[in-house]
């Protein structure tokens, strides 16, 4: 008993001195990664230099970095579990908010996106709708926490990401060049953890290729300056083929038969039973557009038109440039798709969700405001309620879990 004791005592002083080196050797090692990377930015000034970066500019830009900034490494690592499905993707994105916002943003900017409008030929409504979809409308700036310190997160990316290494010294010596510039100074040069910058995110070579002065000040700020910052999008759009004065693609209903890919002309679409989803001719019937079904033969169905690619010079995504179009197209007062997204349950209109977030409220699953958005504090709340009656936790706002919240 007492040998066992004592053994167990050994072991446990064991495991205590086992415990302390580690921390010891995590500490220390962390130390070392601090003082490998300072080494690093010494050695990358001397490539900086050689691309035509000044030393006193390169040494203001690192001034106060130390370290690699951990929460960028994170989220470089992050892998989503699943792919959102299309219904989600898009429901985030051309929202009633989204929407009314774009429409507001409209009047108050005439005069600019008029401007732009005239030097690029770009349909402001997809300008404002890359706007909401990039940072809602600049609503993401002010968050400190997503918004870091472009220089000290590239420089990250370059020293501690094997996948990215390459990325982020091209886009550090693009940022540095930024800087000496003077368009922005190293305080204000803030930017997404893989260097997206401003309200319509350009990582910085892009930034380079395309950044405009519209507003006159001297500066090309897309931080601070909103008519800046659409200019170049707008100016990216224009430089990769948007097309003037026409649409990105129309909403189509298609007949049985199996269709062929890639593009053809609109009459030729036509003579093979694509129409219109809204019963109107299409306009120049010779553009050539290509078929596009995003949520596959159930969902709404897309010609798309040379300007649908060119959005997607902006995020070589279909479903991104689809958004951009979906949306804009209602900023500018369009009524949305004829046959909507396939969703897994029935959608609720903001009264009903203020319904149900009541009843929630009521039974203790909800403490958040009684406003009709389903934010991530009502999404809980509904699937806390699914969980208590024993059903999937899906947690949407939807006429099925109002049914059943009426019921009880
Ligand atoms: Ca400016």
């Amino acid at each position: 008993m007492f040998s066992s004791l004592a053994l167990h005592r050994g072991v446990l002083a064991f495991c205590a001195s086992l415990l302390l080196s580690l921390v010891v050797l995590t500490t220390s090692q962390f130390a070392i990664a601090d003082e490998s990377f300072q080494q690093w930015i010494k050695e990358f000034r001397k490539t900086a230099i050689k691309n035509g970066i000044s030393g006193e500019v390169y040494d203001r830009a690192f001034k106060g970095i130390t370290s690699p900034d951990q929460w960028v490494l994170d989220k470089a690592s992050y892998q989503p579990e699943f792919k959102a499905p299309v219904w989600q993707y898009f429901d985030n994105r051309v929202q009633k908010r989204a929407i009314m916002r774009g429409r507001a943003k409209k009047k108050e900017l005439q005069p600019w996106l008029d401007k732009i409008e005239k030097r690029y030929g770009v349909n402001p409504n997809i300008l404002l709708a890359i706007w909401s979809v990039e940072s809602s409308y600049g609503a993401i700036l002010d968050n400190d926490k997503v918004m870091r310190n472009v220089i000290r997160s590239l420089a990250t990316l370059a020293y501690a990401d094997p996948q990215r290494k390459k990325f982020g010294r091209q886009q550090l010596l693009a940022a540095l060049k930024i800087l000496q510039t003077g368009d922005i100074d190293e305080s204000h040069l803030t930017g997404s953890w893989a260097g997206a910058m401003g309200h319509t995110q350009f990582i910085p070579t892009s930034y380079q290729a395309y950044a405009v002065d519209i507003d006159g000040d001297g500066r090309r700020d897309i931080w601070n300056s909103v008519p800046d910052a659409l200019a170049t999008a707008a100016n990216l759009l224009s430089q990769n083929g948007w097309r003037r004065g026409e649409s990105w693609g129309y909403e189509v209903t298609i007949p049985k038969r199996k269709l062929p890919a890639g593009k053809l002309t609109l009459r030729e679409w036509e003579k093979l039973g694509v129409k219109r989803a809204n019963g109107k001719p299409f306009p120049r019937p010779d553009d050539k557009a290509e078929l596009k079904l995003p949520d596959g033969r159930g969902g709404p169905a897309f010609l798309m038109l040379k300007n649908f690619f060119v959005i997607k010079r902006y995020n070589n995504s279909d479903r991104y440039a689809t958004a951009i179009g979906l949306l804009g197209d209602q900023i500018g007062g369009g009524s949305g798709l004829v046959h909507d997204w396939k969703r897994p349950f029935t959608p609720i209109d903001s009264s009903e969700v203020e319904e149900l977030q009541k009843k929630l409220k009521k039974k203790g699953f909800y403490k958040g405001e009684i406003d009709g958005k389903a934010g991530s504090g009502t999404r809980k709340a509904i699937k806390a309620f699914q969980k208590s009656i024993g059903v999937e936790q899906q947690g949407y706002p939807s006429k099925e879990v109002l049914k059943e919240l009426r019921k009880q």
